[in-house]
């Protein structure tokens, strides 16, 4: 049995993968930061008590920041398989926390290829590194392939150009087999909730049950070539399962706007928008409600919902504090390499991956609408 190694396995692509692996009859172990409150909620359904025989899923408290306690569960895992996905994985907030972001993303990447280097398990144990689409940034070609130069634009991601690098420096210096999957922007119903697209499919669902009024958006315009985390994290294990080492990009090469996004988002609910206004004035008006998808909905017992919203709200609003210091407006990538030597294709379609993440905050956004039926108190979530 293949035994599997997993930082950041609290964090969406961890959880896919975990799931993932676990299917391919792997043992898998994961490392979480302690924090206090708990914060394994998406990988809570794969867990299994401690008394369990033979777990699949075994968690140890860790850091990327703490290089000892990194070489002592790698030393007890002596795993076959190394999936660095853990990082400081908010472009935006980089650039407030740019010190933590590079300590994490790059020298903790650094950690673990030493932690691989000096228990002397170069041969046997395999690497994965989370790299991402950030590193093209200020874009020089489109679309952007393994050949493109790199223009990072944040904290977040020079950092993380410094983790590509040095994992290429270790496979070229000690034949570690490693690998960098430069990954395009992947989305789920587990993605963070303050990451664009989970913001406005959860922020719409909640305005759509009158829990919130409007949500405030940074760069509508911005472009990117959106995938599904699940179509994803396979890739990361096809990577590690070749005869050779190499780098990938991992894109759809389709690519939308965060305009597109949220008029997509508002039709699955049955809201049709219109836009008026430019520049921080820019707002996102409800044109027309579609009576048609609005009975779709009618299992979640949505009757009145049609009723709370009306042409000529606003449920958008354009807010400067979500624009970055420096922006990345447009990322296209060319996934031919991965598809012409692995054999991938992305299998969740843009539309079916925004209807799935709608489905699930339409849920969440019930279960608070319930609550506040009864008199409980609702939180008000950060965004
Ligand atoms: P998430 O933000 O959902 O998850 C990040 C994970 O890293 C969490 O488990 C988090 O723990 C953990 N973590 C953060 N800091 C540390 C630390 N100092 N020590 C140990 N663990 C830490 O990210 P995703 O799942 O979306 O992304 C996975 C990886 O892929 C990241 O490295 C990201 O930068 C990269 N990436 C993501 C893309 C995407 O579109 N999703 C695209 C390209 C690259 P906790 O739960 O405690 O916060
Ligand atoms: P990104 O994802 O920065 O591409 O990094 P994010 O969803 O945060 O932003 C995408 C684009 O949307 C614009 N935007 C907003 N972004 C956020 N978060 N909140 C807003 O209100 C908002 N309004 C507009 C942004 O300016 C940006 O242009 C993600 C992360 O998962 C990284 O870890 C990963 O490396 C890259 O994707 C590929």
């Amino acid at each position: 049995m293949k035994r599997a190694l997993i930082t950041g396995i609290t964090g969406q692509d961890g959880a896919y993968l975990t799931e993932f692996l676990i299917q391919k009859g792997y043992e898998v172990h994961g490392i979480k930061r302690r924090a206090s409150l708990f914060n394994t909620q998406r990988i809570d359904h794969l867990y299994q008590e401690e008394h369990v025989k033979n777990r699949k899923l075994i968690l140890h408290y860790g850091d990327l920041t703490d290089a000892s306690n990194l070489v002592r569960i790698i030393q007890k895992v002596q795993p076959d398989e190394v999936y660095n996905l853990a990082a400081q994985s908010h472009v935006a907030v980089s650039f407030e926390a740019p010190e933590y972001t590079s300590d994490t993303n790059a020298m903790g990447t650094l950690r673990l290829l030493e932690a691989i280097k000096m228990l002397g398990l170069v041969e046997k144990c395999r690497f994965y590194q989370a790299s991402t689409s950030e590193l093209f940034g200020k874009v020089k070609e489109t679309p952007q392939n393994e050949e493109t130069p790199f223009h990072p634009r944040s904290p977040y991601s020079v950092a993380k150009l410094y983790a590509y690098w040095i994992v290429v420096n270790y496979r070229e210096a000690y034949g570690l087999y490693a690998c960098n999957g430069i990954l395009f922007n992947h989305e789920s119903p587990l993605r963070g909730e303050t990451f664009v697209t989970r913001k406005i499919t959860r922020a719409l669902a909640r305005i759509f049950l009158g829990l919130k009024k409007f949500v405030s958006l940074g760069n509508l315009d911005a472009k990117r070539d959106w995938g599904h985390a699940k179509d994803y994290v396979e890739m990361q294990w096809l990577m590690l399962q070749q005869n050779n080492p190499d780098d990938f990009v991992i894109a759809t090469g389709v690519q939308h706007s965060v305009r597109e996004f949220v008029e997509l988002a508002a039709n699955e609910l049955g809201i049709l928008l219109k836009w008026e206004g430019e520049g921080v004035d820019e707002k996102g008006i409800v044109d027309r409600i579609k009576p048609s998808k609005i009975e779709q909905r009618q299992n979640l017992d949505l009757g009145q919902k049609a009723n709370i919203l009306k042409p000529g709200d606003v449920i958008v609003r354009v807010d400067p504090r979500y624009f970055r210091p420096a922006e990345v407006k447009t990322l296209l990538g060319d996934p031919a390499k991965a598809k012409n030597m692995l054999g991938w294709e992305p299998r969740i379609s843009f539309e079916n991956m925004i209807q799935e993440m709608i489905q699930y905050d339409l849920e969440e956004a019930q279960r608070d609408h319930l609550c506040k039926q009864e008199g409980f108190k609702v939180c008000n979530f950060y965004e």
